[in-house]
């Protein structure tokens, strides 16, 4: 018997800087309507979807930066988001920068919440992989100043039990470090979501320029195959203030084969039927991991941050 779950990937074409969060969230609420007319139940939206992708920018004036943060969630301007996704019966997966007060002091990080059917979070995550550079570097055309703005997500990578299913989230450039899936697959994930916002143009090594949509896909693809779980890639996507964002937008079969995926670099929608009993085709085989890891040869993976000597 087949456990199915429709899912909408919802792609963002580019959201200018100076375009408010109500305009970004209609985008977000037409994407929600057309999905519930394709009997989506669950739909992922981007990392970072209510704004620009502000870190290509250095601000000196923390008042600059926080304005991109959200300090409540649903705060007054996303409760719209969450009161459609209630009248629609559908769930959703949402990228945003996260204001906090914790431990006695402000943080910030780089966040995804999943929301229920009835408008409820029932899972949070904090970035953990901060991509690019902490200072401003004026060699380049654009910043990315992630390192700056955000700190290190500190809920690891935890999965939930949700949609019928076991479920965790990642942002970006996690996708690319295959432990992140790896750590997700452990607690039996079934479908990993994951927002991102990836420049074509890399400064430090622009001779990879042409492979961006190839990384994409291939760490995406990896990480379904190598732990037998759905994937959902969302891009924000097409020339955001200067910078081109690569689209490719898919949804991702446990086997490792796409199975959608997006046509263009704006506002788009694609859905597929996900049978999360299909993941079994993967972990009780090739990857059963009970059956075949060999934990005790990999403890220089958790020992140690950068590469060590050779023997
Ligand atoms: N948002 C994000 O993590 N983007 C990075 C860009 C490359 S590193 C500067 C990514 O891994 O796609």
């Amino acid at each position: 018997m087949a456990r199915n779950i429709v899912i909408g990937a919802a792609q963002l074409g580019p959201i200018a800087r100076d375009e408010p969060r109500s305009s970004a969230i209609a985008r977000m609420i037409a994407l929600m309507r057309e999905a519930s007319g394709k009997g989506v139940e669950l739909v992922v939206f981007p990392e970072l979807a209510l704004t620009t992708f502000f870190p290509r920018w250095f601000m000196a004036d923390q008042a600059d930066i926080d304005a991109f943060f959200e300090t409540s969630m649903p705060g007054p301007e996303t409760a719209p988001l969450f009161e459609v996704a209630k009248e629609l019966g559908i769930g959703f997966y949402l990228g945003y920068a996260e204001l906090a007060e914790e431990d006695g002091r402000v943080r910030h990080f780089n966040a995804s919440i999943l929301v229920d059917k009835e408008g409820k979070i029932v899972g949070k995550y904090r970035k953990v992989h901060l991509p690019g550079h902490r200072e401003h570097e004026s060699w380049r055309p654009f910043q990315h100043l992630e390192k700056r703005y955000f700190e290190t997500g500190n809920l690891g990578f935890p999965t939930f039990s949700a949609f019928g299913g076991t479920v965790g989230m990642c942002l970006c450039n996690d996708r690319r470090w295959p432990e992140t899936f790896r750590v997700m697959g452990l607690q039996q994930a079934e479908l990993v979501m994951l927002g991102y916002n990836t420049p074509v143009h890399y400064p430090p090594a622009p001779e990879h320029d042409h492979l961006q949509d190839f990384h994409n896909h291939l760490v995406m693809q990896a990480g379904a195959y190598q732990n037998g779980t759905w994937v959902v890639g969302v891009a924000k996507a097409g020339h955001e203030e200067g910078c081109d964002l690569i689209g490719g937008t898919c949804i991702i079969a446990p086997t490792g084969e796409i199975a959608v995926q997006c046509q263009t670099l704006g506002d788009e929608l694609i859905v597929h039927t996900c049978d999360l009993d299909r993941c079994r085709e993967i972990q009780t085989n090739i990857f059963d991991f009970a059956q075949h890891r060999e934990p005790d040869s990999y403890q220089l993976i958790t020992a140690t941050k950068g590469v060590r000597k050779p023997n």
